[in-house]
């Protein structure tokens, strides 16, 4: 890209962040195999685990976000998300995604205890989660909030759980589809917020072209996640599986 290179308009601009939902892990093999059936309770055990690890960084990425913000107006929406996820009470209604995220561990036979204190949780995902969270602590905020467009893309992902799960996992307590509905209304709300940031934000070719990378980095994090889950649940192969004395 040149450096005189003209800005895109606000629509093109946008459709090429929309267009980046064809890297969305909505595609990766391991969420196709579980909108297909094809995980067995090992796995999707093993997925509802790992990814409450994500779940209890996003507050304290959201977090980083607002302390690197010095707008008034942007820290007051921005807020919410934290609120969505650590809740306002400690249980109930109020208590929040990260709470409804447990529910949804002891929907599929996981014990709040397990997922707590993260013995299932992967390197390659910690890892990936761990760089999200860093991400946002250094990066500009405009450039972390810029991240959390992969929610473009997030509504259909869970709209699609909510209808195949009781179908192809009726092991599974529907009690625990909760999260998933909550998601479908924040995520809305949330990318809305988030879009209009970076399409006002990043308003030169330099920094549009800035804007893909950074999202191009969190759809990383996302599909790398899923490729350790594979390796750990579908090919039943663990870190340092086959070593000696593993
Ligand atoms: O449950 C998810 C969630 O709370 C968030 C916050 C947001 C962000 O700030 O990056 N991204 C996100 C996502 C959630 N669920 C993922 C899924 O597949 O269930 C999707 C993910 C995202 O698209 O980034």
């Amino acid at each position: 890209m040149s450096a005189e290179e003209p800005a895109q308009t606000r629509k093109d601009f946008e459709a090429r962040l929309r267009g980046m939902e064809r890297f969305y892990h909505i595609h990766h093999p391991f969420h196709l195999a579980m909108n297909e059936g094809g995980l067995d309770a090992e796995a999707v055990r093993g997925w509802v685990a790992n990814r409450f690890y994500y779940q209890i960084q996003i507050p304290r990425k959201d977090a980083a976000i607002l302390s690197n913000c010095p707008d008034r107006n942007v820290r007051r929406v921005w807020i919410r998300r934290i609120l969505d996820h650590d809740g306002e009470a400690e249980d109930g209604e109020e208590a929040g995604g990260i709470e409804a995220w447990l529910r949804l561990g002891e929907a599929v036979g996981l014990s709040r205890e397990e997922i707590l204190d993260q013995r299932h949780v992967l390197p390659g995902v910690r890892f990936a989660v761990d760089a999200y969270v860093r991400f946002a602590q250094t990066a500009p905020w405009q450039e972390a909030a810029a991240s959390s467009l992969t929610e473009l893309f997030a509504p259909t992902i869970h709209q699609k759980r909510l209808e195949n799960w009781p179908t192809l996992y009726p092991w599974i307590d529907e009690a625990g589809y909760g999260y998933f509905r909550r998601r479908l209304g924040e995520a809305r709300r949330d990318v809305e917020h988030g879009l209009q940031l970076t399409l006002d934000g990043f308003d030169t070719r330099a920094l549009q072209d800035r804007a893909v990378e950074v999202l191009q980095f969190k759809l990383d994090i996302l599909w790398t996640m899923l490729d350790a889950m594979w390796m750990a649940y579908v090919e039943k192969r663990p870190p340092f599986a086959g070593c000696p004395d593993a």
